[in-house]
């Protein structure tokens, strides 16, 4: 749910913490009932069938030698024991359960009952479990996963079935391109609150002149009614924990604290390397007394914020009045063994590996990032394109618009305080040449400026291509080709194929088809503050031809800006590359055509920067990451300018001259 504040938790006088990360007892069912019909949260799982252990937090496809556990589709289980002190039962105390995120959907029980459900991936969830738990004594989790992807999850799949001698197997299908990683991929934490409590805090800040302007709006809930003798008062702790303002505010509405403060010279965040001091951030320590039941209760909050300012024009993105040119990449969370599991050392090296090539920015693509993540961007100056886990949706329904705007109230709930975040990203790859896409666009970036009108709303636009038309125009030079491969699960495209192939069957000539860049075959651009798009020049279409990559960059980044008069950025360019493939003069998938390709699209980005609307490159990808099995992909996605052990490749050196060179620049 959403009416409630996902606050992270942390550790104050006045909440305790326990995590229950380790090792679990797992095992996946083999049928998609079978779990609920034998009531495996009601005993210890071990007692109802045979258990492995598996490490919390971490994907559970690579722990085994399984592929059938790779492959799994549907409910597995997990299960742990755990004591709670007898101290944490506590006249006027909560406890609560949060997961990080579990991918996709999840079901938990503490002792046999069922305290909460969860649908979406990548999302943290919670409740209050005080009544459920056993204090002074052994409690027993247990959590039901299920990685299914249908047409109305986000993101979409379809569960498709193939034929064996051994009978029909239910397989899973996607069309994104990163492997299904499923488990309890985040933090398990128990935690405390008081009875009455913080729920929850959002700020905005302001820059006026050298000050610094915190709006606050502080939430609590527990009373069983309101009344007004609730206190709060709020301190701002510089980086050194020195108090450089405050508020005291008494509740008369049983609503909440709403305010400013203002912070004289204050010290802006600012991104990496813009300042010598990239990421400065202040804390925020709410605290909140009331007398209940005849108790002085009190509760403590604190969180670090940045005091910066984001603007936009039809030109520009601009921090604190400072146009940014942003320099980054497309990542994933994504690593051998763990998957898509939390691993503090591969995020540590991350950033450092972020902070030694000099980018200034990346996009969580194609889902919200675990929030140990973002606290690295929030203290190191990088910039995030935040973005919702829709990704290649295919087919637009209203039950997955619901889902899909719930995904952007969970995530602006989750990330809007945080000073890194500079865009939302609504959404990858989303078939808009499509006309129906057009309201359900407009309904989503409607929903999220409700949500947020501080930060400006993006998404990564792809020109797909009318098949309409383009059987309509059988005759001309051009797309046949194109992206094809990526299509390969959607109906109107593969009428294209059959067309093209029929064609081939009849003559020998080569195959076109006009499929022009209408602005009229793409429907959700209009919505958006900034564009993104992505595009594989020189890779998907014409591979091996770099000298076509300037002339057809230029001309679809300014007829983005031509059609919408808006920022552009490319959020989305590269070419796999096999580590250790050396071929010269440069051919694809060797390490001197990925440094090419990127040479021929930095000219073409310098070019575009003396035009003021370009505001931005991202490299796809950071590093190398697995994917579902096709003939395009060695062993998974090799666009990394890392790769998956992340050690550079040759193009690593060259995109690190640019990326200083770039921020020198400003
Ligand atoms: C895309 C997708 C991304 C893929 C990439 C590729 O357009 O947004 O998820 O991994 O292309 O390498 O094909």
């Amino acid at each position: 749910g959403s009416s409630w504040g996902l606050l992270y938790p942390i550790e104050s006088e006045k909440r305790a913490l326990k995590s229950l990360n380790g090792i679990w007892q797992f095992r996946a069912a083999n049928s998609t009932t079978e779990g609920m019909e034998y009531k495996w949260y009601k005993k210890e799982l071990y007692k109802t069938g045979a258990t492995i252990p598996m490490p919390v937090p971490s994907s559970y496809n690579d722990i085994t030698q399984e592929k059938s556990l790779r492959e799994h589709v549907g409910p597995v289980w997990y299960e742990r024991h755990f004591f709670v002190h007898e101290s944490w039962r506590q006249n006027a105390q909560r406890v609560w359960l949060r997961f990080g995120s579990v991918h996709y959907s999840a079901r938990v029980w503490l002792n046999g009952e069922e305290v909460m459900h969860h649908e979406i991936g990548h999302l943290p969830f919670e409740a209050d479990v005080t009544s459920a738990l056993h204090f002074g004594q052994e409690n027993r989790i247990t959590v039901e996963v299920d990685n299914t992807l249908t047409l109305t999850t986000i993101p979409q799949g379809m569960v498709d079935e193939i034929h064996t001698l051994d009978g029909v197997k239910k397989v899973q299908r996607y069309s994104f391109d990163f492997f299904n990683y499923a488990g309890i991929h985040r933090p398990v934490i128990l935690y405390s609150t008081p009875a009455v409590y913080i729920d929850d805090i959002t700020t905005y800040t302001d820059v006026v002149g050298d000050k610094g302007v915190v709006y606050f709006n502080v939430t609590y809930k527990g009373l069983p009614k309101p009344h007004n003798d609730v206190n709060c008062r709020i301190t701002i702790l510089d980086a050194q924990s020195k108090p450089v303002g405050k508020a005291v505010k008494d509740d008369t509405t049983g609503v909440g604290f709403i305010g400013k403060i203002e912070i004289p010279e204050a010290q802006l965040w600012w991104p990496y390397l813009m300042d010598p001091n990239p990421g400065y951030l202040y804390t925020l320590e709410a605290r909140i007394t009331t007398t209940q039941w005849g108790l002085n209760i009190e509760d403590v909050y604190r969180l670090p914020f940045g005091i910066r300012m984001i603007t936009w024009s039809n030109t520009s993105l601009l921090i604190n009045n400072v146009p940014v040119y942003l320099r980054g990449f497309g990542r994933h969370e994504d690593s051998d063994i763990r998957g898509k599991g939390l691993d503090l050392a591969l995020v540590a090296k991350d950033y450092n590996l972020l902070k030694w090539i000099g980018a200034n920015s990346y996009r969580t693509s194609h889902y919200p990032y675990a929030e140990e993540i973002m606290d690295f961007a929030d203290r190191e100056g990088i910039m995030i394109i935040d973005e919702c886990p829709s990704v290649n949706t295919e087919k637009y329904s209203a039950a997955l618009l619901t889902k899909h705007l719930s995904s952007l109230t969970q995530l602006i709930q989750r990330d809007k305080n945080r000073p890194s975040v500079i865009m939302w990203s609504v959404a990858n790859e989303p078939r808009t040449q499509y006309q129906e896409s057009a309201d359900y666009f407009r309904s989503v970036v409607k929903h999220t400026k409700t949500l947020d009108t501080t930060r400006p709303v993006t998404a990564a636009l792809n020109k797909w291509y009318s098949v309409d038309q383009a059987c309509n125009n059988a005759t001309h030079v051009g797309a046949a080709s194109y992206r094809v491969q990526h299509n390969r699960t959607e109906p109107r495209d593969s009428i294209l194929i059959y067309v093209v192939n029929h064609v081939k069957s009849l003559d020998y000539r080569p195959v076109t088809a006009a499929i022009a860049q209408d602005p009229n075959y793409e429907y959700a651009g209009q919505f958006m503050d900034i564009i993104g798009f992505n595009r594989y020049n020189a890779w998907y279409t014409e591979p091996g031809k770099l000298e076509v990559i300037q002339l057809n960059l230029e001309a679809e980044a300014e007829q983005w800006h031509q059609i919408h008069n808006k920022p552009v950025m490319i959020l989305e360019y590269g070419a796999d590359t096999m580590p250790g493939l050396h071929l010269d003069p440069s051919y694809i998938w060797s390490e001197e055509y990925q440094a090419d390709l990127l040479s021929e699209h930095f000219k073409a980005f310098d070019s575009l920067r003396n035009k003021s609307f370009f505001i931005g490159e991202m490299i796809w990808n950071f590093a190398d990451f697995k994917t579902d099995q096709t003939t395009t992909r060695v062993g998974g996605n090799k666009k990394g300018i890392f790769t998956r052990e992340r050690q550079p490749k040759s193009a690593a050196f060259h995109v690190r001259k640019r990326y200083f060179h770039l921020a020198r620049e400003v």
